[in-house]
């Protein structure tokens, strides 16, 4: 197996034995198939369009697949052999309808021509000969230019997956990653076709996330600010982690009236905020914090749990028989339910014993997406122009298990009193339950969401610029960003988009960035990798 794409990639340079995520060889080589299938729908999604073919099944599919070899999301072989032969299906029944409008069917790719095997051991072998970028010829930067392509197609293809969940979606964003994806097998691409597609990966990532906040608040409403607990109450209880508002509504639903609180881990904590799902009084508060600490955490709840999406890890003994996924996410022997249908997490919350007594750790805030910051544009930009407000830090992205991560806690700790802190997604939970106070009834510590939530902080910023009639990067704005797995990769690529400079990256950088590539970006883009909190704060506010 050969895997760089997420931070925690072993010596930094790429999983050969297995995963420090847990994923198998097997599991590699069908994500890899799985991937090349896709590829070769792709070259014939691509071509339809051109003649006029576009398959609502196709699109959606391309979607769930490339979303399901994205860091964290499926490990069950057998769920991947289902989606591979799928995309073999659907892949034959467009070639078809191509040929039919007079496309071009003659691709002589090997993944255009693709037909997988009956076994899933010998799908395995398939998987092993053909990783995604397997062209050991090609420019070493081309080929990273190549990885960083497809590591933001992953990102897109989980935000058009959440987003079409809800009903928004848009033929330009299937259109690109099949263009993507279909470009790899296109050996005539020279360094600056490549420089192309990653920047319009960016601009496409900026879409599609456009998209997703569409549906998320066009659904359940714009988020408004709520106090969430930490502790508990007495009682049988269930805990949902991953991104899905949906299922989380539809959980909601289903345990109403049944006795039964739910819980939050994880990137779940910001959806306390919408007002069409905080109407339920049993969605009581959260409990734990970051992907990386479940094992610990899940342990430790007395009650049913629920992955919706990214990020799993191997279920420990201890909670394997009361943990459920749905949707894409997916480890082998865990019980799976269809999206909706949570009958089997409802009564294993009934059977287990649930919180004795109430407990009281305490809360934190969330809500400050970006219609509640900018309903108070005239306050903050009026701190601005005071002093009271000298500087902005947007401190967000992915949190992990590596010791270099508590920078992110220590540069929030030491940031001076009159800054504030704009935050999301999981990295926050480093310092989401510190006390920073506010200035002048702004709270110095602003939750904006999850991950998925990354549009709201480019309007916010946008806004921001328009009011003070200057350009993002002349703000008193800094980014300080944490990245982990591909969705992280694809929000870097819309900011590189959009023109943003000067954003600090750690804790590591990805292991598919080229010394040459590293230095374009460099250059044009002024990214550089974090230090200390004091040096760069420092650095920021000289
Ligand atoms: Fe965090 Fe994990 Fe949100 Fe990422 S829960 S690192 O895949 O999606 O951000
Ligand atoms: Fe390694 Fe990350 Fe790939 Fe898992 S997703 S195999 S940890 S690089």
């Amino acid at each position: 197996m050969f895997c760089n794409q997420c931070e925690q990639t072993a010596k930094g340079t790429g999983c050969t034995v297995i995963g420090v995520c847990g994923k198998k060889p097997e599991v590699a080589a069908l994500q890899d198939l799985l991937l090349h299938a896709v590829k070769g729908m792709s070259l014939y999604a691509n071509e339809g369009r051109r003649v006029g073919v576009i398959d609502q099944e196709v699109n959606a599919l391309t979607c769930e697949a490339v979303f399901s070899t994205l860091t964290n999301v499926n490990f069950d072989p057998k769920r991947l052999q289902v989606l591979i032969n799928t995309c073999a299906e659907l892949t034959a029944k467009l070639k078809e309808k191509v040929a039919q409008a007079g496309g071009k069917i003659n691709f002589t790719d090997p993944a255009a021509n693709f037909v997988p095997t009956s076994d899933l051991e010998s799908l395995v072998k398939q998987g092993e000969l053909v990783g995604i970028i397997n062209d050991h010829d090609a420019d070493p930067d081309i080929q990273s230019l190549q990885q960083i392509m497809v590591y933001g197609i992953k990102g897109v293809a989980a935000y058009a997956d959440h987003a079409h969940i809800l009903g928004q979606e848009d033929d330009k964003v299937y259109a690109f990653i099949h263009e993507g994806l279909a470009a790899l097998a296109n050996k005539e691409l020279n360094l600056n076709d490549w420089i192309a597609l990653v920047l319009k990966c960016g601009e496409i990532n900026l879409r599609v996330m456009e998209l997703l906040d569409a549906a998320n608040t066009g659904t359940y409403g714009h988020p408004v600010p709520t106090t969430v607990p930490l502790g508990h109450k007495k009682g049988k209880c269930i805990l949902i982690s991953g991104h899905d508002l949906k299922d989380l509504e539809e959980l909601l639903k289903q345990t109403e009236g049944k006795g039964i609180y739910v819980y939050t881990h994880g990137e779940m904590l910001p959806t306390h905020g919408y007002p069409q799902l905080k109407k339920y009084g049993h969605f009581y508060g959260h409990f734990g914090t970051a992907w990386q600490n479940q094992k610990k955490e899940f342990a430790e709840f007395p009650g049913a749990i629920l992955m919706t999406t990214n990020c799993i890890q191997e279920p420990q003994k201890s909670y394997a028989d009361n943990i459920f996924t749905t949707g894409l996410v997916a480890w082998p022997g865990v019980q799976h339910v269809k999206n909706g249908d949570f009958g089997p997490v409802i009564e294993k919350a009934l059977a287990m014993p649930g919180f004795e007594s109430d407990e009281d750790k305490g809360s934190v805030m969330v809500g400050f997406a970006r219609n509640t910051v900018l309903s108070v544009a005239d306050k903050v930009i009026a701190g601005v122009k005071s002093g009271a407000i000298k500087h902005f830090f947007l401190v967000g992205g992915c949190d992990g298990a590596k010791s270099g991560r508590s920078y992110y806690a220590d540069f929030v700790e030491k940031a001076p009193k009159d800054t504030v802190i704009l935050t999301l997604a999981c990295g926050k939970f480093r310092f989401f339950d510190k006390q920073l106070g506010d200035i002048g009834g702004i709270p110095r510590l602003l939750d904006i969401g999850q991950c998925n939530d990354a549009y709201s902080a480019i309007q916010i910023a946008v806004a921001l610029a328009n009011a003070f009639g200057c350009g993002v990067n002349d703000l008193p704005l800094s980014l300080i960003i944490s990245w982990y797995e591909q969705k992280a990769v694809a929000i870097l690529l819309t900011l590189l988009h959009l023109g943003i400079k000067n954003i600090r990256l750690g804790p590591s950088l990805p292991a598919f960035v080229s010394p040459n590539v590293l230095d374009v970006l460099v250059k044009n883009f002024d990214i550089k990798t974090i230090t200390t909190p004091e040096e760069d704060l420092a650095a920021i506010l000289k």
